[in-house]
């Protein structure tokens, strides 16, 4: 194998590349060459100054986390970093793409930063239960002060490099060829023999902050924000705290000693599986490697209701022309000003310019009547959910469309095979299952049919990455993957409640376990009235629900459900006519009620739905334990420092929540809680989740 890092020339500049694709994590060979490598210039009396670069298509995006876990080997990424910060040259890092966690560590090891117009800078590291661990919460506060350093650490999320320049995180934009443009900015340094700048060494922009400590307590507590009490963002505090009153080698040493113990937190693994499942998730097993996605240059949506045109402003956003078909003038007129006023809102709140809410509007064409979706190369339908309507409107769309346009429905409940049926052309067919308010939701299920094409699904991956959403392939059944294990919770949060519990008791345990809503307040959110119609329909009732809604209580729209909303207000208050509500409806049901503690609160609205996932993977209707992770990290609100069900039941153990799940069956005489075949198994196997995944990768 080639050697990752290597030096060539530039007259009296050396640069120094890494090439280690696809995004030149830092791996022992990395590390190692880059350590060997600066020294080597260092020690060269003909080399004037050194410039970093990468080759591909980015900088260092970080450690390489696949190392993780694994016994460490010398040198350490802050060996390798100490000794690029002790060399006596100027040393410039030329920034393209993404600077990630270790990569931007390593480019604070260099005296400058210049970077790509459209290059990115960040410390992710907290998205992954970690701190930085290789000086990254010492050199960072150093070089831009810490009420900047404070955010981009706590928030993972990375800047851009106009804002970064502004910062002072980068010297210099290029524009242009990057490493030539560098190789003139250290040729310049050289020149002007000026003294070098040291992140390690500074200490000017600590000392507003180490006269008021306080001031840090507050920008810290505003930096954690909603995290706090979980571990790496509690960490994270503390060692940039350090930079007050630690000197920077001892803060270093404490940094790395703090990242660490975090490294072996179910927090951390949890949230470096949940990155693996998404990267996961869009590879299809059975997929023909050489499978090629479909152009996609214009698409179309059927329905301007709020999810069509939240579909809509998806394809825009990403650049994508798109036309939005309704049935009339004034329901398109409808649509298009709903979404207009959308971007607006987005505007008068800072998120875009006006010129950006125009360039995205006339990205969205209107039309009425399918004949719009003629010139498409995908159309997503999203119009009520009947099945007769939708078979009328795909037998159209089969005559109006162009020759392999990807037909999409956006059903959460309808069988995609009858949709696909419909047709002439079922390979064309293909689910793509947005979750509301779609502009936003980043769950994209992709319903592959039974008859759909690998190009096809290809195709779906690819423009739901392109439009920004997480895209995990499903197989057909009702509710799908996410929807059909909601119904789970549903069912037992709503027997819970007429057993003893009050709405608020299960709300604030699933709070307390770490989803932003629990089911009666996001019941309120979505309104009761939507299944009191359904029910109604089809002869079935919810006694507390359907008494909610038969009193006008359809949730924060009519300001009462579940909960009081104050005007203006989404905060749930607790109602005390809810409680008789539900007194008199166990009362009517002959059910004694009985305190219920939290504990049983998550075994019965958690564990069901680890059950319907082992059933889901048993159908064969998720492909691996971790697509139905990133489904419900991304879609319900899951907390990612819990990895996705089916990894949280791996940490609690299959054999714990199969026992407790047959426990509650039992005692409660529900037979929906019996433990599904395949958790029985991998429980008597004392296997897991995981393990099986494994063995799933090695049978494909
Ligand atoms: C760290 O640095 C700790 C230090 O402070 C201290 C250490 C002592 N390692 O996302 P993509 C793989 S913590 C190993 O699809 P994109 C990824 O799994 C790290 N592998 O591409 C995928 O593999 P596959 C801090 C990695 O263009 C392939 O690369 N850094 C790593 O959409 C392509 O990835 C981060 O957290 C890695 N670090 O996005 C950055 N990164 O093809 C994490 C990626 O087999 N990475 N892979 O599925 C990212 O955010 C995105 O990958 C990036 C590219 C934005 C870079």
């Amino acid at each position: 194998m080639s050697d990752p890092v290597t030096l060539r020339r530039e007259g009296a500049i050396a640069v120094i590349t890494v090439d280690n694709p696809p995004v030149n994590a830092l791996k022992h060979a990395v590390r190692a060459g880059l350590q060997k490598l600066f020294k080597e210039a260092d020690a060269d009396a003909s080399v004037q100054a050194i410039v970093l670069a990468c080759a591909g298509r980015t900088f260092i995006a970080g450690a390489d986390i696949t190392e993780f876990g694994k016994p460490p080997m010398a040198p350490s990424l802050i060996e390798a970093i100490t000794d690029i910060d002790n060399v006596s040259k100027p040393t410039v890092a030329a920034i393209h793409g993404t600077a990630l966690g270790g990569g931007l560590e390593v480019a604070l090891g260099c005296n400058y930063r210049v970077a790509s117009k459209d290059a990115k800078l960040g410390l992710p590291e907290i998205k992954l239960g970690l701190i930085p661990g290789a000086g990254g919460t010492q050199r960072l506060p150093r070089l831009i002060g810490i009420d900047k350093a404070l955010p981009i650490i706590l928030s993972g999320n990375p800047i851009s490099a106009s804002q970064a320049l502004q910062d002072g995180l980068v010297d210099e934009i290029i524009e242009g060829d990057l490493t030539a443009g560098a190789i003139a900015f250290a040729k310049r340094l050289a020149s002007e023999q000026l003294s070098l700048k040291r992140a390690s060494r500074m200490e000017d922009k600590l000392t507003e902050f180490r006269k008021n400590p306080e001031k840090f307590n507050e920008v810290a507590a505003k930096a954690v924000g909603r995290n706090k009490g979980l571990k790496a963002p509690m960490a994270a505090v503390e060692a940039v705290k350090m930079t007050l009153s630690v000197p920077f080698e001892e803060a270093i040493k404490r940094e790395r000693n703090m990242f660490i113990e975090l490294l072996v937190t179910d927090e951390s693994k949890s949230q470096r599986h949940a990155f693996f499942a998404e990267r996961e998730a869009t590879k299809v097993l059975d997929m023909p490697a050489d499978t090629k996605s479909r152009e996609v240059k214009q698409a179309a949506v059927i329905g301007g209701g709020t999810m069509g045109g939240g579909i809509a402003m998806c394809f825009a956003n990403a650049g994508i022309p798109v036309t939005l078909i309704e049935t009339t003038d004034e329901f398109l007129k409808n649509g298009l000003a709903k979404i207009r006023t959308n971007y607006e809102n987005t505007a008068k709140r800072g998120g875009m310019s006006e010129a950006d809410v125009e360039k995205r509007m006339s990205l969205i064409k209107g039309a009425v009547g399918l004949e719009g979706t003629k010139d498409a190369d995908m159309v997503i339908e999203a119009v009520f959910e009947e099945m007769g309507l939708k078979k009328e409107i795909f037998g159209k769309l089969d005559k109006i469309t162009k020759k392999g346009a990807i037909l999409a429905t956006n059903t959460s409940t309808l069988d995609v095979n009858e949709i696909a049926n419909s047709t002439s052309r079922p390979q064309d067919v293909i689910g793509m299952h947005f979750f509301s308010p779609a502009n936003i939701m980043k769950l994209l299920e992709i319903v592959r049919g039974e008859k759909s094409a690998f190009d096809a699904i290809q195709t779906a991956i690819t423009v739901g990455r392109k439009i920004a959403k997480v895209p995990v392939v499903v197989g057909v059944c009702y509710g799908f993957v996410g929807n059909r294990m909601l119904h789970r919770r549903g069912v037992q949060a709503d027997r819970l409640v007429l057993e003893g519990a009050l709405p608020q008791e299960v709300d604030a345990a699933t709070l307390e376990f770490g989803f932003p809503m629990g089911p009666f307040a996001m019941g309120d959110l979505a309104g009761i009235d939507v299944g009191w119609r359904i029910r109604r329909a089809r002869g079935e009732r919810n006694e507390v629900a359907d008494t909610l809604a038969e009193a006008g209580r359809f949730g924060q729209k009519t300001g009462k459900g579940y909960y009081i909303y104050e005007k203006g207000s989404r905060t749930p208050i607790p109602d005390p006519e809810v409680e008789k509500i539900i007194l008199d409806a166990s009362a009517k049901k002959g059910i004694k009620r009985r305190p219920i503690s939290k504990q049983e609160i998550i075994e019965r609205t958690v564990y069901p739905m680890i059950n319907e996932g082992a059933r889901i993977l048993e159908e064969g209707i998720a492909s691996r334990p971790g697509d139905i992770d990133v489904i419900w990290l991304y879609g319900y609100g899951w907390p990612v420092w819990r990895g996705g069900p089916m990894h949280y039941a791996d940490t609690v153990g299959l054999k714990h929540v199969r026992d407790r799940l047959a426990h509650h069956a039992k005692e409660l005489g529900d037979k929906s809680l019996e433990p599904a075949k395949l958790l029985d198994r991998l429980a008597n196997e004392g296997k897991t989740f995981a393990s099986l995944a494994s063995e799933m990768k090695k049978a494909s």
